[in-house]
């Protein structure tokens, strides 16, 4: 196996996280390092596109979070060997990016101009993406996106339905998911009680 090394920043969610999940499911060493928030602005000129996630791979320095996470998957049993299904969990995970992204770029606007695009997004991009995210979902048998068995597709799908349902996004209703795309919480909380899955996070919260 590689030396790896994946920097993200010190949370257990967002674009990193899947990676980092994947990594402990397939048991496979690597360096977890955690940047806090506050020490952001001293390591952003460092990392190639001054963004987070970045794999080390044996010194090989690369970024971009959906790579990482087909790389990861590979390498930790959770991407498909099939094309087709390679290409649903694809499919699910660049969604997801589409949804990051406008979201991403409402954290640092003032409070009017944030309540106002995130607003937008609720009414709008949020809603019509988790509900094509859903329809994915129910065309692959409803419990997994691609394989019928657990990918990192299904891992990266689950970090937005977590970050939306948490309430720590203000302007966004918290129980958006539950109402446009209830198949998505129920696929969370699947997830969330896979034994291996559940024992991680206990662990993480004992730490
Ligand atoms: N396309 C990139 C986007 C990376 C990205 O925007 N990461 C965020 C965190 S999830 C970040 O580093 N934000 C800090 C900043 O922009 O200063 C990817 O998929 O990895």
């Amino acid at each position: 196996m590689p030396k790896l090394k994946l920097t993200y920043f010190d949370f257990d969610g967002g674009r990193g996280e899947p990676a980092r999940l994947a990594l402990h499911l397939g048991g496979i060493a690597f360096e977890d390092r955690r940047i806090p928030f506050k020490d952001w602005d001293a390591h952003r000129d460092a990392m190639p596109f001054r963004a987070l996630p970045v794999l080390e791979v044996e010194g090989t320095v690369v970024s971009q979070s959906n790579s990482i996470n087909r790389y990861v998957g590979k390498l930790a049993g959770l991407y498909p060997e099939d094309e087709l299904q390679a290409l649903l969990c694809d499919e699910v995970m660049d969604a997801i990016e589409d949804m990051d992204t406008p979201i991403g770029n409402t954290m640092d606007l003032p409070a009017e101009a944030k309540k106002k695009a995130r607003e937008k997004l609720a009414a709008g991009l949020i809603p019509h993406y988790l509900g094509q995210i859903a329809a994915r979902l129910a065309a692959a048998g409803g419990e997994y996106f691609a394989d019928r068995r657990l990918t990192v597709g299904d891992l990266k799908v689950w970090m937005m339905v977590r970050w939306l349902r948490s309430g720590v996004l203000d302007y966004m209703p918290k129980d958006l998911v539950d109402g446009v795309a209830p198949v998505l919480v129920k696929h969370a909380a699947c997830l969330a009680a896979q034994p291996q899955i559940a024992a991680y996070y206990a662990r993480r919260k004992a730490s």
